[in-house]
């Protein structure tokens, strides 16, 4: 299937096997989330109950976590923002790695695409250093795909990791990430289609801040008026990680601070 070929809105006129779908299988998920709420589940169980599911399928290894990511991850992130100080937290996703370059001011990037720069402070409730934190930004290419899963897209394109300052800081200059759709061929994808869902994701960019004093902070930003943020596959989109973009002689720029949880605080 070529992405042209994909639904680009929910179906509105289903037919009545989509709309029994939808109505059965959206209702699962909002009781499972209420599981999740009820009892509090963090982010290492939710993973780890994802890995043990995947044990019982033959499809490949990241389809089961990414049909949890599409239905409950959001879920998982709003009970963490409740239980946590600082800024609220949103959906990680499949695609973060751990082992990729250090950088400073410049993502690599491939030739096209619109310029775009991300900026902002990271700092810590009850005004504590951040010197020596890991931010860690990931998102997409021009065209919606993610580097380092597949041999010709290697994967130090459109990620890096900044080390910050006492002053928390950071300015880095990219190109504008596309919307992207989830694996057209898997089974994620046909449990959407059968209830007349499509599989896009909005322009997202991806972050993560590592420090030993403060809680692992991740989350997502998306901008103010692009496609699918309203309908977003994933239900990842909120108020808080809802940004608007600005420009500059530099391209569109976004500005994003965050404010980490201290441990043992
Ligand atoms: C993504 O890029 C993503 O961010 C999420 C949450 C799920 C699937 C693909
Ligand atoms: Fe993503």
């Amino acid at each position: 299937m070529k992405r042209e070929e994909t639904l680009k809105a929910n179906k509105t006129n289903r037919t009545a096997q989509e709309a029994r779908a939808e109505e059965v299988v959206a209702d699962l998920v909002e009781a499972i989330r209420g599981v999740l709420v009820k009892r509090k589940v963090t982010f290492e169980e939710y993973r780890k109950a994802c890995t043990f599911l995947t044990g019982f399928t033959s499809e490949p290894a990241y389809e089961v976590p990414l049909m949890c990511d599409i239905f409950f991850n959001g879920t998982v992130c709003d009970v963490e923002s409740k239980e946590r100080d600082g800024s609220a937290t949103s959906v990680e996703g499949p695609y973060f790695l751990e082992d990729v370059p250090e950088v400073t001011e410049q993502l690599p990037v491939r030739d096209h695409g619109v310029p775009f720069v991300m900026k902002g402070k990271v700092s810590a409730v009850g005004g504590g250093s951040v010197a020596g934190a890991k931010l860690y930004i990931w998102h997409s290419d021009p065209d919606g795909y993610y580097s380092g899963y597949d041999s010709e897209f290697p994967k130090d394109y459109y990620r890096g990791v900044i080390t910050l300052d006492d002053s928390g800081e950071y300015s880095v200059k990219s190109t504008l990430p596309a919307a992207y759709t989830i694996p057209l061929e898997g089974i994620s994808n046909k449990l959407l289609s059968a209830m007349g869902r499509h599989p896009w994701r909005p322009a997202h960019i991806h972050y993560k801040v590592l420090h030993p004093d403060y809680a692992e902070y991740t989350t997502q930003a998306h901008f103010e008026g692009f496609e699918f943020n309203d309908n977003d596959c994933v239900e990842a989109v909120r108020a808080h990680n809802l940004y608007a973009l600005k420009d500059s002689p530099d391209g569109k720029i976004l500005e994003a601070d965050f404010v980490l949880d201290p441990l043992n605080a």
